[in-house]
């Protein structure tokens, strides 16, 4: 459920002697040798349990069946991106970079944008146009005004794990206490110019909605990193799947960046967003050489990347450094 200093805080599928159904437990030095991490939303196996004092520690650790690299969620059935209208401004490079961090999970993705009842009627209608063009169906919401929450809370009371990510400030932990009352999760105001969240959440957390359904908060950060191949990039657009199904691209490997003949083709909103993003990954990628092989596999003509061994991976070296960034 979350991860306090040395200790996994672990829900017990039925509850122990006493009624005991959490138990605070430190991980058997073998997790630790075979360079297993542990993240929230795992399923664990306890052992030496401790029931008076609710203690015990990690044995095993099941295979995930997803993982989101940042916040490090596993086995999340949902990803809900959540960023705000304003305060702070939403900012469409930032959106699409958290789109893409959860695009690669390959589970549902969500979009909530918060703070509606900052924005008029039409403000509020032509963002949602712009991001129904992406391949979003967003969901308006207020925390303040209760806008879209009894919509909202239907869907996260599905079986399964839900996880709110986004920036600071943006009110993920508002949202939750306005669907969950009962926990009083602590918020605190943006400041400055730029309305910038004050990283209030400092740890992924879960939190149960209906019994099977969890929801996660999590620390707001400002630059989700991009995937580590610039072939990986436009399998993460819908408006690129979309166009793909539709027609194949003659090119083979073909980047989409607009040549004449690609299939992707330039006419759609984010095409600026992806030459960015792919741009970042190239640079990236010419920054740190490193030989691979594979990583990607021949389905149906298109090249599809073997995400979750990547992610494995990547998030290994993510997860020593879970800090919340407080850069630009
Ligand atoms: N006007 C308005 N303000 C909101 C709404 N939701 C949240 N806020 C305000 O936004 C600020 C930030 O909210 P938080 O819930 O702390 O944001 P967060 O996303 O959890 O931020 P971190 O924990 O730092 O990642 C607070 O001052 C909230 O009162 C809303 O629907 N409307
Ligand atoms: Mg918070
Ligand atoms: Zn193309």
């Amino acid at each position: 459920m979350a991860l306090e200093a040395n200790f996994c805080r672990v829900q017990l599928d039925r509850p122990g002697p006493g009624g005991v159904d959490q138990l605070l437990c430190v991980r058997r030095t073998r997790l630790g040798k075979t360079g297993q991490q542990i993240c929230v939303g795992d399923r664990v196996e306890v052992e030496g349990i401790d029931w008076p004092e609710a203690r015990a520690a990690i044995a095993a650790v099941a295979p995930r069946s997803s993982l989101l690299e940042r916040p490090a969620v596993a086995n999340c059935s949902r990803v809900v991106v959540v960023a705000a209208l304003a305060q702070p401004e939403l900012d469409p490079l930032q959106l699409t970079r958290f789109l893409l961090t959860a695009e690669r999970t390959g589970v549902a993705v969500e979009l909530v944008l918060t703070k509606a009842d900052l924005l008029s009627a039409s403000e509020q209608e032509q963002w949602r146009e712009r991001l129904t063009a992406w391949g979003y169906v967003p969901q308006l919401v207020s925390s303040q005004s209760g806008l879209g929450l009894a919509a909202l809370r239907a869907r996260l009371a599905q079986p399964g794990v839900s996880v709110l990510c986004g920036p600071s400030g943006v009110g993920k932990s508002s949202l939750i206490n306005a669907l969950l009352p009962q926990l009083r999760l602590r918020v605190s105001a943006v400041s400055g110019r730029l309305q910038r969240g004050r990283h209030t959440t400092r740890h992924v957390e879960l939190f149960p909605v209906e019994p099977g359904a969890l929801l996660a908060d999590s620390p707001g950060f400002n630059r989700p990193s991009l995937p580590a191949e610039p072939a990986e990039l436009g399998s993460l657009f819908p408006e690129i799947r979309q166009r793909l199904e539709s027609s194949a691209c003659q090119f083979k490997n073909c980047l989409h960046q607009g040549d004449p003949g690609c299939a992707v083709g330039s006419d759609w909103d984010r095409h600026g967003l992806y030459l960015n993003c792919l741009e970042s990954v190239q640079q990236q990628v010419a920054r740190q050489p490193r030989p691979r092989s594979g990583g990607l596999k021949q389905r149906g003509g298109k090249q599809e990347p073997l995400l979750d061994q990547r992610l494995r991976q990547s998030s290994r070296r993510r997860l020593r450094q879970e800090e919340p960034d407080e850069e630009g």
